[in-house]
């Protein structure tokens, strides 16, 4: 009975110095669909963004009867209300996306409960977009973000060209996906923009997407290239999609020191009626990710997986390559009981060689809610992963907490990105030496 008196005492010690460490630790943020506050309208905050979420939309369907061409008729605001009064008016907000908007009221100071939505407007409406941002990354404790840069979105690709000035805080990602995914839009788009690859894949046309993914990678100072791919993605494979890969981006990447990043596994347009909202899942086959990572042994690839059945492959195949690093729990994976399975199976595998979440985040507020209910999820999984390893003889000191939860929240993931593992070993067998 004391024992177990005195081991339950140590963990709610352990938990609370895990709970200090995750909670104050700053998060960099890898990957979401936020943009620099000087892309102006680009950036979406506020009340009317939030409700508007397509994780809430897909979600208001369900919640009665149903009309999509009406809805995608009304204005914002007019959508931002309906889904208030079926998700948070007609029923308790109890899933993940509508609990989100609770946490993100609560901790900006509003009372979700006790105004009307005119309420909550009215707050946001006094605010300015800079001490928002402000604001939110503080509550948050977020200390940079990845943003989803595509040269093939006209209404990013503005921007670009008036070189806007760049908050720090918001590091680009080159975006890329029509290029592999469809290729004859691609093409299109890279003759328009001066870089005409002819009519056929040939030499021309690699040295015409080449010098297009240089100049943008340039151009946004990307941090790494990025793709989400369906179910059906192969490699290798007679498509246009693995020889443009195979010669054009992988040779970029490898040159100009960009880690590639693949999201497996979406079946895009499930539902077209709900627009960005239907889009679903599949089970990726992840042979073509083994294959990449065999063949490629010089190019490195950040991935996350959608279905929950590839969660434990993608793990094995990152214990066979060092250039493979796992990352964050993706949209239908990003609840707590899915959050914690993936985050408990990675530290097994894994130990801290991986990214444990990105935000996805698609208006700046949404930040305070994914990242309060992440670290929560965090803090539990690592007090019982610390728990074991104290019950083998280890017991960690602040010191090593810190460091291990800062690999998690970002720290791994620059050392995967400067890659330079041999550098690393020599100088850490010659400091221990
Ligand atoms: O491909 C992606 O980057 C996805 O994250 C998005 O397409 C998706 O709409 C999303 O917002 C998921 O969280
Ligand atoms: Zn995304």
């Amino acid at each position: 009975m004391t024992q177990y008196t005195s081991t339950v005492q140590a963990g709610s010690e352990l938990f609370s110095r895990v709970e200090r460490i995750v909670s104050r630790t700053p998060v960099a943020d890898i990957h979401t669909h936020l943009y620099d506050p000087g892309f102006r309208s680009l950036l979406k905050w506020g009340i009317d963004e939030l409700l508007v979420y397509h994780y809430l939309v897909s979600e208001s369907f369900r919640a009665g009867p149903w009309d999509y061409d009406r809805f995608w008729a009304s204005s914002t605001s007019q959508q931002a209300e309906w889904i208030w009064n079926r998700l948070f008016v007609a029923q308790s907000p109890l899933s993940e996306a509508a609990r989100g908007v609770i946490t993100t009221l609560n901790a900006l100071g509003l009372d979700p409960r006790a105004g009307d939505l005119a309420a909550l407007r009215q707050w946001f409406s006094l605010r300015s977009s800079e001490k928002h941002v402000e604001q939110v990354l503080e509550v948050a404790g977020v200390e940079s973000i990845c943003m989803t840069n595509s040269p093939f979105d006209p209404e990013e690709t503005v921007y670009w060209r008036e070189t806007p000035r760049r908050d720090p805080r918001f590091v680009g990602a080159l975006r890329i996906d029509p290029l592999l995914l469809h290729w004859k839009e691609a093409r299109t788009t890279l003759k328009e923009q001066g870089y005409d690859p002819g009519d056929s894949l040939n030499d021309t046309a690699i040295t015409a997407i080449r010098r297009f993914l240089e100049d943008w990678t340039r151009r946004i100072e990307s941090r790494y290239c990025m793709v989400s791919t369906p179910p059906d993605f192969a490699f290798p494979a007679d498509t246009d999609s693995a020889w443009i890969l195979e010669k054009a981006v992988l040779p970029h990447c490898r040159e100009h020191g960009q880690a590639f990043a693949m999201m497996m596994g979406v079946r895009r347009g499930v539902n077209p009626q709900l627009r960005m909202a239907g889009d679903g899942v599949g089970q990726a086959d992840l042979t073509a990710l083994a294959a990449l990572c065999r063949g490629f042994p010089e190019n490195r690839f950040l991935v996350t997986c959608l279905s929950r059945e590839c969660q434990q492959e993608l793990v094995i195949l990152a214990r066979k390559f060092p250039n493979l690093h796992p990352f964050g729990c993706w949209w239908f994976n990003n609840t707590p009981q899915l959050i914690e399975e993936t985050t408990t199976l990675r530290l097994d595998l894994l130990g801290t060689s991986f990214t444990f979440q990105h935000s996805d985040s698609r208006v700046l507020d949404q930040l305070i809610y994914k990242w309060k209910h992440s670290r929560a999820v965090l803090t539990q999984c690592l007090t019982r992963a610390y728990t074991q390893l104290g019950g083998a003889g280890w017991v960690p000191t602040d010191i090593e907490l810190e460091r291990d939860v800062r690999r998690l929240l970002g720290g791994s993931f620059d050392e995967f990105l400067l890659g330079d593992r041999a550098g690393r070993f020599e100088s850490e067998v010659s400091r221990a030496s």
